[in-house]
């Protein structure tokens, strides 16, 4: 859509803005420029009210392959801590509408992190997930140490981080990694669809379902379920919730206002 973008194809189907990483070559491993050209289409369509929910994907053979090794090989300790490329990740974690990231093939390193990053995780059955970093004699540094232990539990992520070794699309369901794992043949269709009725939905408790999910990670139970009221009060001041209401006593299909 923007012809700007070298390395992704943005577009937009109803109410769901796709963002897909486009670098064939090499896997779709993530550099400076695509998680550049990423964060900036993210932006752009958190800032756009026809969009409701988001959705970042690969090609079929790659989500992504991970952070660009060709690109921080020759990297110095000082220069990692002055890189500005994990700023990337945190602008992914500060959109506030729901992203979907839908997984098909290699899903490595930074990509599985980016992947994490987003609200949740769609997979085709060829979906493979791992941190393989410990192969390059590194560790996760995008947050696959902290988010991978909490989606799968302290076991399965000691063993993927410290083996490197990669799990399919069914353990990644099983695990709790995704939430669905879709025949390869209709993953694209099935991700779309269930972005679209996650997109269909009142903007204004979108984001702040999100933002109450999202505290669960970053708070006691007790400051959660504060702020999950407190939230859920809030929504009691939309234009939306009378209408949500509305159209459920009238029987019919509410008509979202985003107020
Ligand atoms: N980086 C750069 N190029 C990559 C790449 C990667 N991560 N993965 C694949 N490629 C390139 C290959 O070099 C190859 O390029 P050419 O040789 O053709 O020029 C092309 O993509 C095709 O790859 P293969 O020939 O290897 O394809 P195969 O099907 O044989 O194997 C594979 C696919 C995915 C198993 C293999 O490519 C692979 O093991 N790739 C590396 C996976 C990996 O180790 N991922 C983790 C990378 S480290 C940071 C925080 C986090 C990070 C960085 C910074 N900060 C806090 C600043 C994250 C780090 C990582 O993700």
């Amino acid at each position: 859509m923007d012809e700007s973008y070298v390395n992704l194809i943005v577009n937009r189907q109803g109410r769901v803005g796709v963002a897909q990483l486009n670098r064939p070559q090499a896997l779709n491993a993530l550099n400076s420029e695509l998680m550049d050209e990423l964060v900036h289409a993210l932006h752009a369509f958190d800032a756009d009210d026809s969009i409701g929910c988001i959705v970042v994907t690969g090609s079929e053979k790659a989500f992504a392959a991970g952070a660009d090794i060709k690109q921080m090989a020759n990297a110095g300790v000082v220069e990692m801590m002055n890189s500005p490329f994990i700023g990337y990740w945190d602008a992914v974690q500060r959109i506030a509408k729901p992203i979907v990231a839908a997984v098909s093939g290699f899903c490595l390193g930074g990509g599985c992190e980016l992947a994490m990053t987003c609200d949740l995780i769609v997979a085709s059955e060829t979906a493979q997930f791992g941190q393989p970093e410990i192969n390059l004699g590194i560790i996760p540094g995008a947050g696959g140490t902290q988010r991978l232990t909490r989606a799968v539990g302290k076991s399965v992520a000691m063993e993927m981080i410290l083996t490197g070794r990669r799990i399919s699309a069914q353990e990644a369901l099983q695990f709790g990694l995704v939430s669905r794992v879709f025949p390869a043949a209709s993953f694209m269709e099935e991700s779309l669809k269930l972005a679209a009725a996650i997109a269909d939905k009142a903007p204004v408790a979108l984001r702040v379902a999100k933002e109450a999910v999202n505290r669960a990670f970053e708070s006691t139970l007790a400051e959660g379920v504060l702020f999950e009221r407190r939230a859920f009060n809030l929504l009691f001041a939309t234009e939306d919730q009378k209408e949500g209401m509305a159209a459920f006593i009238e029987k019919r299909a509410p008509v979202w206002q985003g107020r």
